[in-house]
């Protein structure tokens, strides 16, 4: 048995626990998915042991617990695929490092106004100026990944990093609301898609019975 476990929440709907789940799939490292739907008593209670402020995802390797997705991602990276989290270019890895972390800092209207819903479809969504800024920054970082660093496969870094990993859940909102891409990051959404283990997060995700009214648009 693996001595890792991953926390994290509803398939349906949690990105960020979504991020560290993929990259340890993609790259084939062994851990047991402990799920805990979110916004319950119960699972106030079952975070409440943890040191996460009651958030999902959560790591715990043995003993050891990290918390926060970038944390986790960086964790796995260093301990389990000697850093092929990363780039191996000195200057795309501070690029993949920069995108990440601007993602996990930013791109509010996008994550307040597009829930990560994987069981939804939308036609015609309409979002703010605000989302509409996101969107343009996040397809221009993702044109300038795929041009600069993105030879080598289908992935922003060519191949597949905590980047992709980071990003994954946007690609997903902006399949799920029918957001318009220009070729490059529509492109990006399509590989995203493709991914055999995105496909079975929402399989798993769209087979889940909790609704959480808040995420509901
Ligand atoms: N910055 C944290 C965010 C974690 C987070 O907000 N997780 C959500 C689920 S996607 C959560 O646990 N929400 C439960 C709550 O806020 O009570 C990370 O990167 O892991």
């Amino acid at each position: 048995m693996s001595s890792l476990q991953l926390i994290f929440g509803n398939k349906n709907y949690s990105s960020w626990s979504l991020r560290p789940w993929l990259l340890m799939k993609h790259y084939q490292v062994s851990f047991e998915e402990k799920r805990i739907p979110l916004f319950t008593d119960e699972s106030k209670q079952a975070l409440s042991q943890l040191n996460s402020n009651g958030k999902v995802p959560v790591l715990m390797d043995g003993d050891f617990e990290v918390w926060d997705s970038l944390a986790i991602l960086e964790y796995i990276s260093e301990q389990y695929l000697d850093g092929k989290g990363w780039p191996q270019n000195n200057q795309a890895r501070a690029v993949a490092r920069a995108v990440s972390a601007e993602m996990h800092s930013s791109f509010v209207a996008v994550r307040s106004e597009m829930p990560m819903n994987c069981r939804k479809q939308f036609k015609n969504f309409t979002y703010s100026t605000a989302a509409q800024k996101d969107i343009d920054r996040i397809c221009s970082l993702w044109e300038m990944c795929r041009s600069t660093y993105g030879d080598g496969g289908a992935w922003l870094f060519g191949e597949f990093s905590i980047a992709d990993a980071m990003f994954a859940p946007i690609a997903l909102r902006f399949h799920g609301y029918g957001v318009e891409l220009p070729t490059t990051a529509q492109a990006y959404v399509v590989s995203i898609l493709h991914h055999p283990h995105i496909q079975a997060w929402i399989e798993e995700g769209k087979r889940e019975t909790e609704v959480i009214a808040a995420d509901e648009i």
